[in-house]
């Protein structure tokens, strides 16, 4: 059993250059990529989203830890690719027409790449029909949608009902989040899942995947 402390320590002080050498180091000592992400990245990620979560970390913590674990990453992705490992699920998550905010956004973006989910982030000020349009061609299991001003969240609405007349309503799990939105707004729009924060995002879409299995 590979010890994974150094780079789990690493990623938590956001010390990319370190995680990105010991992840070298790992694979050139046959350490598989899967292992490295698995026990390595994701563990790290983890602690990461549980700090943040119980106000141990704030949001530039979590930045610069995100930031370390995507040079790791970009390292592993070529080998990952080669070697058919499963991701946890797709996600195409972007934040809403007309808002521009995407603080937030990349950081559930990055959380759930952290937990080996494979992401197509739209950016930001999607219209409904960017999202229809992609979810139609990727097909993901959960569409993200983020937004943070009150003015801009009616747009959540307009792309479940889009997705809804063009049949797709079904085949996708619809998580919201942001700052203005709450748990009654999910129901409100016909949404399925919300979350306050990016770890909960996480939490809630693994939960989601694997009922489904
Ligand atoms: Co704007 N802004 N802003 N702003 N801005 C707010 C949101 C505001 C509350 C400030 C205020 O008035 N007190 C207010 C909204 C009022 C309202 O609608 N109720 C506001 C306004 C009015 C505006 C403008 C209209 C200002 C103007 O031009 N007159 C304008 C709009 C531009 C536009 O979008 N069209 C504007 C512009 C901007 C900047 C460009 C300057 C900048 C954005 C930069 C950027 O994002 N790249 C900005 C910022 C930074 C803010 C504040 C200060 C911070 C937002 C933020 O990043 N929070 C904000 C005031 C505040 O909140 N204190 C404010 C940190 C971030 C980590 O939190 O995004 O909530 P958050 O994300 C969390 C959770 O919500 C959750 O997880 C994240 C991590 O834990 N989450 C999800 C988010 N998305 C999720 C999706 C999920 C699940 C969880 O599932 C898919």
């Amino acid at each position: 059993m590979v010890d994974f402390s150094e780079i789990i320590n690493a990623i938590q002080t956001g010390n990319a250059k370190k995680s990105e050498s010991l992840t070298v180091e790992y694979l050139n000592n046959k350490v598989s990529a899967k292992d490295i992400l698995n026990n390595g990245l994701i563990k790290a990620m983890e602690i990461v989203g549980e700090k943040f979560k119980n106000n141990e970390f704030y949001v530039p913590e979590v930045l610069v830890a995100a930031r370390a674990m995507k040079k790791s990453i970009n390292i592993l992705r070529p080998i990952l690719a080669q070697t058919g490992v499963e991701s946890a699920g797709k996600i195409l998550i972007g934040t809403v027409e007309g808002d521009l905010h995407d603080i937030g956004k990349n950081l559930v973006h990055m959380m759930f790449e952290g937990a080996g989910f494979e992401i197509i982030d739209l950016g930001t000020d999607v219209p409904p029909e960017k999202f229809v349009k992609v979810a139609k061609e990727e097909k993901p299991d959960i569409l993200g949608m983020s937004a943070l001003l009150t003015t801009t969240m009616t747009s959540m609405q307009k792309t479940i009902d889009l997705l809804e007349r063009e049949g797709l309503r079904n085949e996708i799990f619809i998580m919201i989040g942001g700052a203005p939105v709450t748990e009654s707004y999910v129901k409100e729009i016909g949404a399925d899942g919300y979350a306050t924060d990016a770890s909960s995002a996480v939490e809630i879409a693994k939960k989601h995947l694997n009922q489904k299995d």
